[in-house]
Parts: structure tokens; sequence; C-alpha cells
């Protein structure tokens, strides 16, 4: 519940964001990820929006920083002086022609929030500084949703494919997991795996010198994750070149219901600015909510991932089953979604909502993505729930949600289970978006990401 307790929430919150500025942007959290991520930075413009508009404004103008010539906005930025040289060699941005000059970034991207952050930010900022950073941002935007139609959907069927898990943002979420054990694995690695050599893949990682190897990927997992990288660098990250026997392409579910969700607000400032979207890019918006729908699996009533290649559906459930609720859907979607959220074996236990469903074999309270509740996944179930009218459930999950971050502080993940915090300590978009619940008590606010006429 909000009350008095939740100012100094607040205040703590911000300390946080501040700890972790970095100039114009800001890191997910100062030991542990020290350079800029594409989602991250997008909760956090949302969160700092809400008391700083112009510093969230120049953290979107510092994401475009790293914005490709073909229009691809890349997961990471690398900053400046920070020694993680083993990150840098396997991506070399700059061996491809399209990568900017003056930054070096990761090759590919990550859930395409910045037209959504964008709304946001634009809500925020007064009227004149509103009008010159849309101007700003949208050819930029324009420029990021083309390139996910054009290099993303080669076969014009409205759905974005995903050539990492990293693309994702939810890592080491199951489905993808198991998609990728089940890939042919090169001999060298099947020895390593098989003699458990993956262990030497730790010296190389920066996580595990912050935080105890059971709450992070598990070595296994960090090493097919790092081979599958540089598979896919010999296609130069290319879909249109990258072979389905050595690759794994998955058309996945959240990031394209947050697609949706973008695309609208992109349609939004269009419309502010008077701009028009050319109209093949917009029948790429209109095709995407009708492909989402093909991911719906009536026999278990949830929504899956599916493979790009075979179009088998990835069946094991996850968090990113809610995403599609703010993406408006039909009644017929909600209902089943929302009993399921109502259910403590389920998605339901004490610090709801947990990344897998707590009855799954696969999930695990306190590493990553393989159970712990995770605060943007709430944050979006919040604004899903209000998309479809669920609002004492979305006020309810919101409290929930910051009496969590009050009670543990503002961690990367959390047990679902008994509430412990894990990961980073200090993470910025835990302090962000609870911020951002904080102020949320105007649900409906027309920040442009929900549908203008229900
Ligand atoms: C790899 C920064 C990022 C988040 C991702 C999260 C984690 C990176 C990692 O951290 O991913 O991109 O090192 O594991 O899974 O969602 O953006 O916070």
């Amino acid at each position: 519940m909000s009350g008095p307790d939740h100012a100094s929430l607040a205040r703590r919150a911000r300390e946080v964001l501040d700890r972790n500025r970095r100039g114009a942007w800001t890191c997910p959290s100062g030991e542990l990820y020290p350079h800029l991520w594409l989602w991250d930075s997008c909760f956090i413009a949302i969160g700092v929006a809400r008391y700083d508009a112009p510093r969230a404004a120049d953290e979107l103008r510092a994401l475009f920083r790293g914005q490709w010539a073909n229009g691809m906005v890349p997961h990471m930025i690398f900053a400046e002086g920070v020694h993680d040289v083993g990150s840098r060699r396997l991506w070399q941005s700059r061996n491809n022609p399209a990568a900017p000059r003056d930054v070096e970034t990761s090759c590919i991207t990550q859930p395409p929030l910045p037209a959504v952050a964008a709304a946001h930010v634009a809500r925020a900022l007064p009227d004149d500084e509103r009008e010159r950073f849309l101007a700003d941002v949208y050819p930029r935007l324009v420029a990021y949703h083309r390139w996910l139609y054009r290099e993303r959907d080669l076969r014009g069927r409205g759905l974005v494919t995903l050539i990492h898990p990293w693309e994702c943002g939810l890592d080491t979420t199951p489905p993808w997991m198991d998609a990728l054990r089940r890939m042919p694995a090169p001999w060298w690695m099947r020895l390593a795996l098989g003699l458990h050599l993956a262990r030497v893949v730790r010296f190389l990682r920066r996580d595990t010198r912050f935080v105890p190897a059971a709450e992070r990927p598990s070595d296994d997992d960090g090493l097919r994750m790092l081979v599958l990288a540089r598979r896919a660098k010999r296609d130069d990250f290319e879909l249109r070149r990258m072979p389905a026997d050595r690759s794994l392409l998955i058309e996945d579910l959240a990031f394209n219901a947050l697609l949706v969700v973008a695309n609208r607000c992109l349609r939004r400032i269009a419309e502010d600015l008077d701009e028009t979207i050319d109209p093949d890019l917009a029948r790429c918006f209109d095709a995407t909510p009708a492909a989402l729908d093909e991911l719906w699996d009536e026999p278990t009533g949830q929504y899956y991932s599916r493979q790009a290649t075979t179009g088998d559906r990835l069946t094991t459930s996850t968090v990113a089953t809610f995403v599609p609720l703010w993406a408006g859907v039909a009644p017929s979607r909600v209902t089943p979604l929302v009993a399921l959220l109502r259910q403590p074996r389920h998605y339901r236990p004490q610090f709801p909502v947990p990344s897998v469903a707590v009855d799954a074999p696969e999930f695990d309270a306190n590493r990553y993505w393989k159970g712990p509740t995770w605060i943007n996944m709430n944050w979006v179930i919040v604004r899903g729930l209000r998309e479809c009218g669920e609002m004492a459930m979305a006020d309810e999950l919101r409290d929930r949600t910051l009496d969590l971050v009050e009670q543990t502080g503002c961690f990367e993940y959390f047990s679902p289970i008994s509430g412990r915090g894990f990961g980073a300590e200090e993470f910025s978009w835990t302090a962000a978006l609870v911020i951002d619940l904080l102020g949320d008590e105007h649900p409906d606010d027309d920040v442009g990401d929900a549908p203008r006429a229900r």
C-alpha cells in the first residue's frame, strides 16, 4: 500500500539512480553492469521522467548514440574507460561499416522499448522542449522500427525473429535455454560440457566476481550463449545470412508483444508531430497484433514463443505469457491469463510475479530468469492489467511490488518465495520503475501506450 513510508522509498530509489549516473546516461549497476543497456535505459528514462524530464530525455539521446546506420539500436553501448575486454572482443562492432565510429556497441538488439520510453519522457517535458525532443528522436525511432521489420521479419509475417537469447532481455528463460540445449554443438563444446569444463568460462565472466554463481546463469548456459554469439558473428549477425541448422531463430513472445505497444506509441508520436508513418511500415504495424495471436495456445490457455523456422511452439510457461495483456488482446485471452496470475501454485506466490511458475520443474527461486521476481516484468503486467480493465488487480500488484522493494531494497531480482533480494544490490531499473509506480496514481494519464479508443 502506498503510504508515508514510500516517501523514503522514492528517496532511496533516486539515490540509486544518482550513484549509477554516468553523465548523460545511467548504468544498470556500477559493478555488475557498468555499460549502457537498451531496455534498461528505457526503463530508467521512464522513472527519471517522473522527477527530471530533461535528464530522462538525455538518457534516450545517449541511447541513440549507439544506433547503427541501418537503424539497429544495439543492446549495449560500452562505457569508455571500463575494462571489459572479453565482452568488447566478442562484438568488435567497428568491424561492421554500419556501426557508429565514436562508440563501441554490441551487434544485436533488445526489447524495442525506445518509443514507449520516448512517449513517457515527452509527456513530462514542457511544451517547447517536448517538440524539440520528439523531432530529434522521431526519425531515429522510425529507422529502428523499419530495421526490425526489414531485417528481422524476412517473410513479412508481422513477427520479429530474434537471433540470440540476450536479445529477448529474459536471457536465461527456460524456453530459450531448452532450445539452445537441443542445438547441435561443436565437438569441443560437447567435450567441455561432458567433462564439466564449462566452469572455465567463469574466469572470463564479470558477474560471478560480484554475485554468487548459484544466482547467475549456469556455466553451461553461459558457454552455450557465448558460442551462439560467436556463430552469429560469422554471419555478421545478419538474420538473412544465418543458416537455420547452426542458428537459434525465435519469434519471441515478450519482444513481439512489446513491439505492438511500441508501434502504438510511435504512431501517437507521429500524430503529435503531424508526421505520417509510410504505408509500408504502417502495414507492418497492422500485421503484428494478429500475428501475435498465432502465439496463443488454446489447450493450455497461454501464449508461447515459437521457433521461426519450424513454427514449433516453445511450450514452457514463463512470465512472458502475460506481456500480451499490455498489447491489448481479446477477452477470451485475458480471462485464462488473469486466472493464472491469481493462482498461488503458479504465478501468485508470496512475492509475485515469478519469472517461471513456481510449480514448474524448471523453477529455481534464486537463479536469474529461472524463477525470481523482476520489477520490470511486474511493471509491464501492471500496465497490462490496466489495459484490460483489471484495475483492482493492477493496484494490488503495484502495491505488493512497492512493498517488496521497500522491505528488501532496489535489488536486481527477488525470490518470489522468501522475498530475498539477489544480483546487483543497487539496480537502476528497479529504482526507476518503483518511482514510476509511486507516481502512477492517475492510471488514466494518456501516455500513448494504450489504444486511444477502446
Ligand atoms: C546480457 C543489464 C542486462 C539486462 C538483461 C539481463 C542482463 C546481460 C547479462 O543484464 O543481461 O545482456 O550480462 O546477463 O538479463 O535483461 O538488460 O541489466
